[in-house]
């Protein structure tokens, strides 16, 4: 099967299919399985301190002789040792969220490595495509985590009539119908986060895979607006006692005392009543744990089919 576009050139990839960096969940192991599938395997460095990722990207070197990204989170308190570590490390590739990378950009570019910022606004990528950045990961509202105002519905057409680089879409997308409708929207390859967490290669904790599996459509809420790092998860105990702090015009420095730790209790721990558990809109749709290589096979003779069909409408078929 071919679906070819300048994001698979660029990461020497099979498909256009990144996966998402998520902290904890986008382990080496996840990684691998989505590099040696065709696609590109993202370790998420989240909060992690250095030695912790390095041992991932060991994992992933061993693993496969694919390319890989190390996502940096840059409100991370470690985010200078991640940086340190992933030049070190010679990683191909790097992405970038939850902030501007700016001055990181020229230390990357100097490495060899290809630098790929998250963004959620026109006037962020803008700014970055004047940098160097080799293509930028547009990431609407639907997504799970730390999450922007646009939805990717909106945020992709803009950004494709702003910018020269190629994108890639972030956010709502979880099979063949996501990928064709991004491509359609001026796409060149999506990032999918939620969908990998429910496959078997993920180590996420079996009870964050169901809590997704059991999601319905509206569940996934955000939370912390008034942070200023709006966060969505799936709602739970947690959720609704951030909620009514937030009701109450509680200082946000308690609320974010109140989320710090939580994304791992959930993830490593399996605590989905009192962890936070970061997820997309999408999670209503996903119903089922399989393995990494089938999901993306599953998306790719989908998006074939339905770009094939597309042409009926026009000869009347
Ligand atoms: O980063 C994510 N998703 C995340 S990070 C995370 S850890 C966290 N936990 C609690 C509070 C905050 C973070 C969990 N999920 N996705 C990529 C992403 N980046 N989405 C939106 C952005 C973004 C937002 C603002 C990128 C740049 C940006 O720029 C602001 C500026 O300084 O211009």
């Amino acid at each position: 099967m071919l679906l070819e576009t300048r994001i698979n050139r660029l990461f020497e990839i099979k498909y256009p299919i990144l996966q998402g960096g998520m902290a904890w969940a986008a382990t080496g192991e996840l990684a691998a399985a989505v590099s040696s599938s065709g696609g590109l395997g993202i370790i998420g460095a989240g909060n992690a301190p250095q030695d912790v990722i390095r041992e991932e990207i060991r994992k992933i070197k061993q693993k496969t002789d694919k390319n890989f990204a190390v996502n940096i989170m840059l409100l991370s308190p470690f985010v200078d040792d991640i940086v340190k570590l992933v030049i070190e490390e010679k990683v191909p590739i790097v992405t970038t969220g939850a902030g501007n990378p700016g001055k990181y950009i020229d230390r990357f570019k100097e490495n060899g490595m290809k630098v790929v910022p998250v963004v959620s606004s026109v006037i962020l990528a803008k700014r970055l495509q004047r940098l160097d950045i080799d293509a930028v990961i547009a990431e609407g509202n639907e997504a799970g985590g730390h999450v922007g105002e646009l939805t990717t519905m909106t945020l992709i057409p803009q950004l494709a009539d702003q910018l020269d680089i190629p994108i890639i879409a972030a956010g709502g997308i979880a099979d063949g119908r996501g990928l064709a409708a991004a491509l359609n929207l001026g796409a060149e390859g999506i990032q999918m986060g939620t969908r990998f967490v429910c496959s078997t290669e993920c180590t996420a904790h079996p009870n964050y895979k169901k809590a997704i599996l059991n999601a319905k459509d509206r569940d996934a809420v955000v939370t912390g607006r008034t942070t200023g790092h709006p966060v969505r998860n799936l709602k739970n105990r947690l959720s609704r006692e951030i909620d009514k702090l937030e009701q109450k015009g509680v200082k946000k420095e308690i609320i974010e005392e109140k989320g710090s730790g939580k994304l791992r209790e959930a993830v490593v721990e399996g605590n989905i009543d009192n962890g936070s558990v970061m997820a997309g809109q999408i999670s209503g749709m996903i119903d089922q744990i399989i393995p990494v290589d089938k999901i993306i096979k599953n998306i790719v003779s989908k998006t074939i089919e339905i770009i094939d069909n597309n042409c009926a409408y026009i000869k009347g078929e």
